[in-house]
This record gives C-alpha cells, sequence and structure tokens, in this order.
C-alpha cells in the first residue's frame, strides 16, 4: 500500500525509558509510517498526555542521525570512525573474536554491560542474559541506579512495594523526598495536585531547588547524604511528644524499643548540625508529618547514591510505620512498585544456565573492572547495549582508559552514535519501541502491558533479543531456549499463577494492551501489616543485614566524601557535588536530541552567590569543576537554588558534547553505597575555579 493512499490507524506502544511512568502511547500510522504520537487517554496513569521528551519521540524515531546499519571500525579507538557492513560480516567477526577470547582466556573475559535503555522485560533481560550465560561469559551486577535503596527499602519493608500511586490523591501531605517529581516521574504529578486540591500539603527534601522543590509548600534544603539523620531526628521528636502510633507499632512492627533508644541521641540540635537544617524547621516538619495523616512519602533515587544510600532509604522508609500511615489509602512511603509485580525472571533469563563458579563483576566500577591488570582472567571482550558507559558510569578518565585498550574487543548495540559507541569495533543498529515486540512492568504504577511493533525495524536495525537469538546461533549454542520467539518470551514473562495476576491471561492482555494488577483499588498494601520481611512486620531492626555487615537498626551512614566526614579533602575541594538529571534528558538518552539541547542550553553548575563570589565567579562564566579524579567544564549559572556548599550540574551530557569532551562523570568516583553495591554519583567533594581570565 502507498502511503499516500494507506488508512490511518492509532496502535498502543509503550514508552521503555528508564522512568518510572511506563507511558502508554498511542501512535497514528499511515501506511508504514508513524505520523503523529501522544499519550493514551484510557490509561489511568499516562492519562493522555507524554512528557516533553517523549511528545517528539518522532523526530528520535525518524533522526537522521540514528545508526541504521551495522559498523566496524576504521579510525582509532574513541574517534568514532566507521565503514558500513552486513549483518552477516558484523556477526561473523564478533562470533570470530569472542571464540579467540574464549580460547585464550575463557568465556569469562567476555564481559556484558547492559542497562535500563530499554525497560521492555524482553529488552531489557531475557534472550540476552540466557545467551551470555550459556557462552559462560561474566556476569554483571545491575547497581547503577537503585540497588542501594531498593536493597534498603526490602530491608524495612521486605519487597519494593509501597503505597498505590495512583491512592496517593487521597494524602493530607506528600513528601518528595530525594525525588524531583515534576521532572522524573511526571505522571505522579496529576495526582499530587489533586490531592492539593483536596488540601494537601507538599514538602520536598532536596538540596537543590528543583523544578518540584520550587513548586512545595516547603522545601527542606538538607546537605547531600544526610537524610537518614533528619528521619532520625524527627523520629525522636515524634516519640519525645508520643506522637507515634503505639498500637501500629506493637502489632506491626519490630525493633521500636532499639529505634526509640537510637532517635533519642538526635536531638534536634543534633540533627540541624548534620543535615544543615534548622532545628525549628525539623521540629515542625517532625510534629507535621506525625499530625497530618495520610502521609505519603513518595522516595525516589536521589537520596541512594550516597555511601549511606541504603542506609538513608531503609531510615526513612521506617517513618510511615512510626506514625502509623500505612494504616491508610494514599498513606505510606513510595520507592518503586517494583516488587508488586510477579515477574518470571527464571523463565526469562534462565539462570540455570550459569556455569557454577562465573563471577559477578559490579557495572559501577567499569573503569576499575577494564584497567584492573591483576582480573584473572582480564576482560578481553565487551558487549554494550542498553547503556552509554562513556558517559553515564563514574569515573570517566578510568572508563574511558579501559575503553581506549587496543586489546579490546567491544560491541556496541545502539541507536545513536553516543560517547560509547565511539570506542567500538563493532556497531550494531537497535530498534526503537515503535518497532519491536516487548510486555512491560513498571516501577511507578501497577499496570502490566503487552507493546507491539506499529511500524518495520528502520533501516537493517534489530531489537535486542534478535541481535542474541542470531548471535547465539553464530556461536553454536543449542539450547532450544535459544531460539524461543519474542512471543513464546512474553509469555512466560510473568508468573500467572500468582494472586496478583488473578484474572489476568496472556490472552487478555493481547486483547487489553493494558491490565491493571490484581491488587485491590485503591491498594493499601500494609494496612493491617503483611510486610513480605522475614518477621512480616516492618523491620526497624533487620537481622538479615548483620550478613552484609550492616548495623541492622535503622540509623545514619554519612556520606564518605563531605565536609563533616572528610574534613582532610574537604580542604582542597570543599563543595558537595550532585548531579541529577535535567528536564529534557533521561540519563544520557535525549541528551543529543537538537530540541532538548536548545531547551537545556549547555552543560552548566548552579552554585550559591557566597560559594561564587569567595571564587570569583559570576553569572555565565565558564567554570572548571575539580578534584583528585578528574575534571570537567561548565557554564556557572549562581543562584541560591543550590544551598550553600552545594554545587549541581543537572545530568546527562554526552561527554563529546560538552567543552573539553568530560561530563559529569569526570568528578565522580567508584566507591560503593553500604548496601547493594550501588554507585555513589552524589557523594563527590570538588572545587570550582573561573576557566577564563577574569574581564
Ligand atoms: N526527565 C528525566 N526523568 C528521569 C530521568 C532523567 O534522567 N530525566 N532518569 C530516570 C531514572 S534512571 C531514575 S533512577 C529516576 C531518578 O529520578 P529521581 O530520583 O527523581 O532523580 P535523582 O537524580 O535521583 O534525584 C532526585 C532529586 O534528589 C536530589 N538529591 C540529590 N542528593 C540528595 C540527597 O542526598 N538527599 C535528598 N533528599 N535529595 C537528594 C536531587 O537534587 C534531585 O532533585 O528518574 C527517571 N526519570
Ligand atoms: N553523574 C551522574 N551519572 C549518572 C546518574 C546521575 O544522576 N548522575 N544517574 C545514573 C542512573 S540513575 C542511571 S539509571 C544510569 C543510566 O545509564 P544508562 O542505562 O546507560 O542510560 P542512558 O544514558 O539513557 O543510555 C541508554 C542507552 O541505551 C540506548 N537504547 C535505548 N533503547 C535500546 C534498545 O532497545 N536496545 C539497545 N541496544 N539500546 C537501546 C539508548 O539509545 C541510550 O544511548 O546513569 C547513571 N549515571
Ligand atoms: S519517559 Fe517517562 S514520562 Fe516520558 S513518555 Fe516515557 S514513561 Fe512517560
Ligand atoms: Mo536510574
Amino acid at each position: 500500500m502507498s502511503e499516500g493512499t494507506a488508512a490511518r490507524r492509532r496502535l498502543k506502544v509503550v514508552c521503555p525509558h528508564d522512568c518510572p511512568d511506563t507511558c502508554v502511547m498511542a501512535v497514528d500510522v499511515e501506511g508504514d509510517r508513524a505520523v503523529g504520537l501522544g499519550g493514551d487517554p484510557e490509561h489511568r496513569f499516562t492519562q493522555g498526555f507524554l512528557c516533553a521528551k517523549v511528545n517528539r519521540y518522532l523526530e528520535r524515531v525518524y533522526s537522521p542521525e540514528r545508526i541504521l546499519r551495522p559498523m566496524k571500525r576504521v579510525g582509532a579507538k574513541g574517534e568514532g570512525r566507521f565503514e558500513r557492513v552486513s549483518w552477516d560480516a558484523a556477526l561473523d567477526e564478533i562470533a570470530e573474536r569472542f571464540r579467540e577470547v574464549i580460547a585464550a582466556a575463557g568465556p569469562q573475559a567476555i564481559l556484558p554491560y547492559s542497562y535500563a535503555g530499554n525497560m521492555g522485560l524482553l529488552s531489557f533481560g531475557s534472550m540476552d542474559r540466557r545467551f551470555f550465560q550459556a557462552l559462560g561469559a561474566s556476569l554483571l551486577d545491575r547497581t547503577i541506579c537503585a540497588s542501594a535503596g531498593a536493597r534498603g527499602y526490602e530491608a524495612t519493608a521486605g519487597a519494593t512495594i509501597g503505597c498505590d500511586p495512583e491512592a496517593i490523591v487521597h494524602a493530607r501531605l506528600i513528601v518528595a523526598w530525594g525525588a524531583n517529581v515534576v521532572s522524573s516521574n511526571v505522571h505522579q504529578w496529576p495526582f499530587v495536585e489533586e490531592a492539593r486540591r483536596r488540601g494537601a500539603r507538599l514538602v520536598t527534601v532536596d538540596p537543590f531547588r528543583s523544578k518540584t522543590a520550587e513548586k512545595s509548600d516547603r522545601h527542606l534544603a538538607l546537605l547531600p547524604g544526610t537524610d537518614a539523620a533528619l528521619a532520625l531526628g524527627m523520629m525522636h521528636v515524634i516519640f519525645r511528644d508520643g506522637l507515634e502510633d503505639r498500637e501500629f507499632l506493637e502489632r506491626y512492627a519490630v525493633g521500636t524499643e532499639d529505634l526509640r533508644r537510637r532517635a533519642r541521641e538526635w536531638t534536634p540540635e543534633r540533627t540541624a548540625g548534620t543535615t544543615g537544617l534548622a532545628a525549628a524547621e525539623i521540629e515542625l516538619f517532625a510534629r507535621e508529618y506525625a499530625g497530618t495523616q495520610p502521609s505519603a512519602i513518595r522516595m525516589n533515587y536521589g537520596l541512594n547514591r550516597h555511601a549511606g544510600g541504603g542506609m538513608a532509604v531503609r531510615t526513612v522508609a521506617c517513618l510511615p510505620a512510626v506514625v502509623g500511615a500505612w494504616r491508610h489509602a494514599g498513606g505510606g512511603a513510595l520507592l518503586s512498585t517494583s516488587g508488586v509485580f510477579p515477574v518470571d525472571h527464571d523463565a526469562l533469563e534462565r539462570p540455570d544456565l550459569v556455569p557454577p563458579g562465573t563471577r559477578t563483576l559490579n557495572m559501577s566500577q567499569l573503569g576499575r573492572i577494564l584497567t584492573d591488570e591483576t582480573l584473572d582472567p582480564p576482560v578481553k571482550a565487551l558487549f554494550v547495549y542498553n547503556s552509554n558507559p562513556a558517559a553515564v558510569a563514574p569515573d570517566q578518565e578510568g572508563v574511558r582508559r579501559g575503553l581506549a585498550r587496543e586489546d579490546l574487543f567491544t560491541v556496541v548495540h545502539e541507536l545513536f552514535p553516543t560517547d560509547t559507541v565511539d570506542f567500538a569495533d563493532i556497531v550494531l543498529p537497535a530498534t526503537t519501541t515503535l518497532e519491536h515486540y516487548d510486555i512491560h512492568k513498571s516501577y511507578g504504577h501497577l499496570y502490566v502491558s503487552l507493546s507491539r511493533p506499529a511500524i518495520t525495524p528502520l533501516g537493517e536495525s534489530l531489537p535486542n533479543t534478535e541481535v542474541f537469538r542470531r548471535l547465539a546461533a553464530r556461536l553454536g549454542l543449542d539450547d532450544p531456549c535459544l531460539r524461543d520467539s519474542d512471543e513464546d518470551m512474553a509469555r512466560r514473562a510473568f508468573d500467572w499463577n500468582h494472586p496478583r495476576m488473578a484474572g489476568i491471561t496472556f490472552e487478555r492482555l493481547e486483547r487489553e494492551g493494558t491490565v491493571r494488577l490484581s491488587v485491590p483499588d485503591p491498594y493499601v498494601p500494609f494496612a493491617e501489616g503483611g510486610f513480605p520481611t522475614p518477621s512480616g512486620k516492618c523491620e526497624l531492626r533487620s537481622e538479615g543485614l548483620a550478613e552484609e555487615g550492616c548495623d541492622t537498626l535503622a540509623g545514619y551512614v554519612p556520606p564518605r566524601e563531605s565536609v563533616a566526614s572528610a574534613p582532610e579533602l574537604a580542604e582542597r575541594y570543599p563543595l558537595a557535588f550532585i548531579s541529577p538529571p535535567a528536564h529534557h534528558f533521561l540519563n544520557s538518552t535525549f541528551s543529543a536530541q537538537p530540541v532538548f539541547v536548545r531547551r537545556e542550553g549547555e552543560a552548566s553548575v548552579t552554585m550559591h552567590p557566597d560559594d561564587a563570589s569567595s571564587r570569583g565567579i559570576a553569572e555565565g562564566q565558564m567554570v572548571r569543576i575539580h578534584n583528585d579524579r578528574g575534571s570537567f567544564l561548565a557554564r556557572a549559572r549562581v543562584s541560591d537554588a543550590a544551598r550553600p556548599g552545594v554545587v549541581v550540574g543537572l545530568s546527562i551530557w554526552w561527554a563529546k558534547m560538552c567543552p573539553g569532551g568530560r561530563n559529569a562523570n569526570a568528578v565522580t568516583g567508584q566507591e560503593l553505597t553500604d548496601m547493594g553495591g550501588g554507585a555513589t554519583f552524589y557523594d563527590v567533594l570538588v572545587d570550582v575555579e573561573l576557566a577564563e581570565p577574569a574581564a
């Protein structure tokens, strides 16, 4: 059918990006071309709109910059010069190089590197895992985002299950805690607004006056990494004044007396000293929190990117039990809804294929992995997909040194010529969500969705699943699961017999596209206890943490790099540096799309007028942000949106689009969090200096 005469049809496709909202989009297609796109008006969470980024998705799908054919490196590593090759030639070369690596150093010298560039259950982790596991490659611990917070939350509540995001309309007090809802969870915002129309107040806990803090009734600008201290200070006031929900604690929590004793040490004055807040602010917030029910704490991951990130989330997650907020619809805490979905990861990923004794490498330490000469076997082949480590991984200098190794064979499966692509030996073209099949859970709502292709893959692009299916065949791997179709895998993506899937079948999903999990509406998971912890209660003390070398009682683990905890380092680098998401970027996705680059302007850092003037820095000047790990250049924005002592560089820019070719991760480090082996992106001390001669 020619395009001109084709009838227009509307199809539903799921947004696959790493975002809690997991929107369903309505896509208008004529012939084989998508011509329009918007939010699905029938989806209760999407509510008919998309974010500023995905509204312009067709510009991404049909971008002239898109990688549409396999390519092979012709320039030096890092240069990004390639020539076209056929899929056959590309797959043959990968198979041959993998065979050589296996013969010389064993299969564990091969490392897959992926994260959540695509969160579809198939694209994120299915045939890829099967392939690398059947091959015997090193395993990757995917820690770069949420592993600390998830572990901390689970220690307290048992699973990443929290209050129903839609029920937040019933809350009377909403706390955005390390969460920039307006930018990174924008479909939660209408529910917050509705609650406010009904009289709720919004308090934001964030070192930076984010877009969400700007729109809040109150903003508590604490020092980075001190959230657990604030939570303990609140508990001090709550217990001291008898504002706790004694009955809830007695029936549904363990460790209350221990926590009460610990909180006694956290007087408002001590808490003020640690958090940089005023004692009166802490008193007021604690009483407001305890006295306003239902109260909902919407955490996101901002507070988990610190040395004590696991404990921070764990301790904040204790607050709703202390005040009994879990009793009410719209009360409690929410970090992620992931744990509500009975995903059958074993069926998707087939961990039974992993050869015994296979090592696991932590993705947050890629620089070390690629440059450590004592690693046995060393990593000789790297396969990157769903990720852009040259821009997003900490310690950029280390990562780049590793990626530049002449003896490292690197494959990158991508849609765009990212910083990481520049280091590839072989580049493979990937599809967008409009072009492939997938099935989705969400980490910010309670709906399961099926996503079917709306258009034929552009150029020679292929979905992740098909690339690994073809590679498995090329390498002669013969487990039948390596030949499963996408639909075969989607049919096994969930435990359909789980009570939360009651009444939901694959066929129903095929008919309806999106289905709410079979949980009460509103879902009030812990109104009568029932925490999925070992004790069945909310674990203010969690014995399981002892094995991980952590304090079993909720508490405070200070930042690794702060003026208080590293005074000697702070003499040279006195400013805390955080690099949270820019409104128009999604990690480093969209960071080269012209319309969003225009809207974000250029890489910048916001610093408080006091910190700027003491360094002779004025608005708009080019500055160098530096520490012992590295440095990058950015435009200075002088504003009290950053609290004194804190510098904020909204991220993540492609490094090659920044002056000097480095972004914020030039100064971040590879040290890990207290729990979950997570990255510590916001646990960083720097100094800032003028990078241009004074006017
Ligand atoms: N537009 C947009 N949306 C996104 C993303 C994006 O890049 N852009 N990224 C997606 C991904 S991968 C994720 S994980 C989520 C992340 O979404 P969020 O968790 O909302 O983002 P974060 O950068 O983790 O930080 C949120 C806020 O925490 C603040 N913060 C930093 N350190 C601290 C601290 O120590 N304590 C407290 N209380 N606050 C702190 C930051 O200033 C920021 O305003 O969003 C997803 N959605
Ligand atoms: N300084 C600093 N660094 C950070 C953070 C921060 O706040 N500050 N945030 C951290 C966090 S929370 C996260 S989650 C990580 C995110 O880091 P990444 O997971 O690397 O996320 P992106 O940078 O968005 O890169 C994803 C890439 O996957 C590609 N992609 C999309 N769909 C597909 C597909 O179907 N197949 C293939 N093969 N590729 C696809 C996209 O084009 C994109 O280039 O970054 C971390 N890094
Ligand atoms: S990035 Fe998030 S908010 Fe934007 S369309 Fe996708 S799921 Fe929705
Ligand atoms: Mo993330």
